[in-house]
């Protein structure tokens, strides 16, 4: 069977962006493959997080994964931290990277430019996101676009550690979504919707209301051409929208085209808020549900526990390839 692993930090209210690059991906593939999905609670402490606000992202994340569809039934759900091969593993990662490497990934370059006191783990991220991958013996990764650096790291590190130590490692492969890979903020439509975006406007919210989302689709920027068609270089704006519908609603690309033919952008944005509204419904309502049961912990328990089976028999070959310790 085909292991498929994935994983989200905690650093906030999940995005519209982060559900259809994501999300909606981890929730197709669960039915084809053996599926793991973590919280990377380790990869959110690369930059300082408020002790808790960490507790409370921790909780919403993984409410937001059995809302959008997860079954625990079906996939493993566990927080990073509370498998210790991770850092171990992570560690090893470390050693078998080059700084150059590590400095050329884009999102340490956007993370850490103009910042003052950038820790050491935001360049040593990218070793631990493999660790996280490896541990697992996972054939694929599905992420939204902005990961496939961090993938192809991942398969050139764990090349060179079997190239040095033997064959120890999967090597996975990424998957990105055909459409929705790389929704754009609402405000500035080149830009990627981002969790971290200081304009709260031109970011959409899993936990938005259905009067907030309405608002902020209805300010998104757009052109002024006044014709709803699809053109990523001429008309990102209206592109973005219309993924974001074709996105949730399942609906081809050419199909809503045709379906706003003739309207004007008033009734285009309408329309889409509607699809919006109506796809995240039920997925807040399941995930208010959520919040304050105890089947969270019951589940993220029993993660935990086979997560840990899993990665501690992957590290003690790596360790034991590499001569560490006393193991064989
Ligand atoms: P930030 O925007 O603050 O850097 P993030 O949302 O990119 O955070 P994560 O929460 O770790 O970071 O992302 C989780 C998943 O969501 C990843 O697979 C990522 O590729 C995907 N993702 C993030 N933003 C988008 C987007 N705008 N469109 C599609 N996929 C996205
Ligand atoms: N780097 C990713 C989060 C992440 C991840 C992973 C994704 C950490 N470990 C392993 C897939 C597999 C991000 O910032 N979105």
């Amino acid at each position: 069977m085909t292991t498929i692993f994935s994983g989200v930090q905690p650093t906030g209210i999940i995005t519209l962006g982060n559900y259809i690059g994501a999300f909606r991906q981890f929730v197709e593939v669960q039915h084809e493959a053996d599926c793991i999905f973590s919280i990377v609670d380790q990869h959110a402490i690369t930059v300082q997080q408020d002790p808790d606000d960490l507790k409370k992202a921790i909780r919403s994340l993984a409410a937001t994964y059995i809302a959008s569809g997860i079954d625990p039934e079906k996939s493993v759900l566990f927080i990073q931290s509370e498998v210790p091969a991770h850092a171990q593993a992570g560690w090893i990662m470390q050693c078998v990277s080059y700084i150059g490497e590590l400095e050329r990934m884009t999102q340490f370059k956007d993370k850490s430019e103009g910042q003052e006191g950038v820790s050491a783990a935001l360049l040593t991220y990218p070793p631990l996101m493999a660790a996280d991958i490896l541990l697992y013996n996972t054939d694929i990764v599905p992420v939204g676009d902005d990961q496939k650096q961090h993938l192809e790291l991942t398969r050139d590190l764990a090349e060179r550690f079997n190239r040095r130590y033997g064959d120890v490692l999967t090597i996975p492969e990424v998957r990105i979504p055909k459409n929705g890979a790389r929704i754009k903020s609402l405000q500035d439509p080149l830009k990627k919707m981002s969790k971290s975006d200081p304009n709260k406007r031109g970011t959409l919210y899993l936990l938005d209301t259905a009067k907030e989302i309405e608002k902020k689709i209805k300010s998104a920027v757009t052109d002024s051409e006044g014709v709803v068609r699809f053109d990523v270089a001429e008309k990102p704006g209206v592109s973005n929208l219309l993924t974001i519908e074709s996105a949730l609603s399942d609906v081809a690309i050419e199909d809503l085209v045709g379906k706003y033919e003739g309207l004007g952008y008033g009734a285009f944005k309408t329309g889409v808020a509607e699809a919006v509204i109506e796809h995240l419904a039920p997925i807040q309502e399941k995930y208010y549900e959520l919040l304050d049961s105890t089947i969270l912990d019951e589940i993220l328990d029993q993660g935990a526990e086979k997560a840990n089976a899993i990665a501690s028999a992957t590290l003690q070959k790596m360790e034991a390839a590499m001569g560490l310790g006393r193991k064989r």
